[in-house]
């Protein structure tokens, strides 16, 4: 047995370097890590504070879709939508009971996107103003998430991994029923294409700026990658889903509102055009033009299903008393 470290009162760690290079040996040989097995304090932290805003962020996301439920055209429209939110709702109970797994209670986790202490992703915080912004989310949105997600099935942490592989097939067909929404339109009446590239023009940089700032910029990339919870750095999955997403556009006979957007035979990727940071912080820090209605949103579900939890905690504890009862 080695020895492992300690944690102090203040949260710093003290553990020794044999554990940290065991630990690191594990991880470069591609074993998943299970939540019983010892783990450095920050490698824990880190996957605390992913899945937890990952969870958020499916949660969430669920909002300005929703938004759209009693408005869609159609009764297939209806029902597809409606699965769709559904599913994402799905995903962040995947989420929550996998950050569980780290000793972090769902209940912690909602007070802290509550108070604003936990992120979710930017890409929530903006309005859906037409029917084409469902579709251009689940083409753009759902997109950039598979991109993001399937490199998370092989994270080095087994739950969230194990999670993963399950939401990326729900997301791959979200994605394809968005872009038969945006194919649909775009292939309609002027008014309905001209719809579709309005939306197109609202929801491009956001979705870009879902990968997170670029590398020199990104706090956490270095450590998990190292960690294999990331594979793929922020900026080289925002060039594959550029890359995926130009031809795309362009079947579509939709522009995507970049005009330096260019083939770049060297690199044999698309060049793109500068990225609004200043936008990405603001709506980051909690300044985006739907951030308060969706905390608000979040805070009535929260508090309306407080006599849900009560009755389902109530229900088990008695189960539990019956059971020890009869032992
Ligand atoms: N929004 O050092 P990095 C979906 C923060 S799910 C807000 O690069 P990291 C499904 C970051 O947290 C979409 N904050 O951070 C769906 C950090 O702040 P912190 C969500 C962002 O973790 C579809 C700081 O900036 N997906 O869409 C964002 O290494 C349709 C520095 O950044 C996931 O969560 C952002 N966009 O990389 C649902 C995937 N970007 O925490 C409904 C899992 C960065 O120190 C409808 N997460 N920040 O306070 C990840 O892959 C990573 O966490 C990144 C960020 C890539 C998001």
């Amino acid at each position: 047995m080695y020895s492992q470290g300690l944690i102090g009162a203040d949260g710093s760690t003290t553990e020794t370097p044999e554990f940290l290079e065991r630990f690191q040996r594990r991880i470069d040989a591609e074993e998943k890590i299970e939540p019983n097995d010892a783990m450095p304090e920050g490698y824990r932290r880190t996957l605390v504070r992913q899945i937890g805003q990952h969870a958020h962020s499916e949660i969430v996301g669920m909002l300005p879709e929703g938004n759209w439920i009693t408005r869609a055209p159609s009764l297939r429209r209806k029902a597809a939508l409606l699965a769709k939110v559904q599913d994402e709702g799905g995903h962040g109970l995947y989420l929550y009971a996998a950050a569980e797994t780290l000793g972090v209670s769902r209940e912690q986790m909602t007070e802290e996107l509550l108070s604003g202490k936990a992120k979710y992703s930017s890409i929530f915080n903006y309005p859906t103003l037409t029917w084409a912004d469902i579709g251009v989310i689940g083409w753009l949105v759902d997109g950039a998430a598979i991109m993001n997600q399937i490199p998370l099935c092989r994270c080095s942490f087994g739950p969230y991994a194990r999670a993963m592989i399950r939401v990326c097939k729900e997301e791959s067909f979200h994605q394809r029923q968005g872009y038969e929404i945006v194919m649909t339109l775009a292939q309609g009446t002027p008014a309905q294409k001209a719809m579709a590239q309005d939306a197109l023009n609202r929801w491009w940089w956001p979705s870009i700026m879902m990968f997170g700032p670029h590398d020199a910029d990104s706090e956490h990339s270095d450590q998990s990658m190292a960690w294999k919870i990331k594979r793929f750095t922020n900026d080289e999955l925002r060039q594959k889903f550029i890359d995926a997403t130009v031809p795309q556009a362009e079947y579509l006979d939709l522009t995507l509102p970049d005009p330096d957007l260019k083939w770049n035979e060297d690199k044999g990727g698309y060049d793109h055009g500068p990225i609004d940071w200043d936008e990405f912080w603001r709506v980051v820090k909690g300044h985006g033009p739907m951030a308060k209605d969706r905390i608000k949103d979040r805070k009535a579900a929260w508090d309306k299903g407080a006599w849900v939890r009560e009755a389902a905690l109530a229900h088990a504890e008695k189960r539990c008393a019956r059971k020890i009862a009869a032992e």
